[in-house]
């Protein structure tokens, strides 16, 4: 019990450089995730998995553009181009990414009527991906979190397991992040750092 745990959090193709949502060096945390897989006892991944009419999308929202920002289902939504769409090749992890490694997957997004940043639950915190759960039947008090986007599902899902009562060790070398306004993914470090995340 009480196994070191890491999360990956949304290492797929449509994150990586000349993806539909490319986050800039994504692709240097893959190296980065190999070498520390290997080092904990339970790796968790999500994965962004969005139906092709995704509300999240622009594409879905006539006479909006990317980036633009609509309501929801009675949420601000930011409009990202159309990525990781479900059964797509940007959908997949990295092809270098160790995924033999990884012992459960966490799809999040799925449903087209609400975005979801966090691994644990939509932005509306109306659904749950049952990671939360999954990580205290396997006993896990503590987790370390890398990935994409520094400023939105890194920090979503950060926030979201500090308030599950997890114990989140941030790898700050291991994250990228989109920086729509300069300075987001310093921001939202220090809000991690803020609510209770160690950094490393
Ligand atoms: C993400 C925007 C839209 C992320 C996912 O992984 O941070 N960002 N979907
Ligand atoms: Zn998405």
């Amino acid at each position: 019990m009480n196994p070191s745990t890491l999360l990956l959090v949304d290492l797929q193709n449509d994150f990586m450089p000349g993806g539909a949502l490319a986050v800039s060096g994504a692709n240097e945390v893959i190296p980065i995730a190999n070498k520390l897989i290997d080092q904990f006892d339970l790796v968790v991944a999500t994965q962004d998995w969005h139906p092709p009419d995704h509300g999240s999308f622009a594409a879905s929202h006539e006479g909006h553009n990317v980036f633009d920002e609509v309501g929801l289902n009675g949420l601000p939504q930011t409009l990202w181009p159309t990525h990781c769409v479900e059964n797509t090749g940007g959908a997949l992890f990295a092809p270098t990414l160790n995924t033999a490694g990884i012992d459960r997957v966490f799809p999040k997004g799925t449903d087209a009527s609400i975005d979801s940043y966090s691994g644990f639950y939509d932005n509306g915190k109306r659904a749950s991906t049952g990671l939360g759960d999954w990580l205290r039947e396997k006993g896990v008090t503590a987790i370390t979190v890398l990935g994409v986007a520094t400023d939105y599902c890194v920090k979503f899902t950060v926030l979201d397991a500090l308030t599950e009562g997890f114990a989140v060790t941030l790898h700050v070398p291991g994250c990228r992040g989109v920086n729509l306004q300069e300075g987001d993914c310093e921001r939202a470090i220090r809000e991690m750092s803020g609510a209770g995340a160690t950094l490393t």
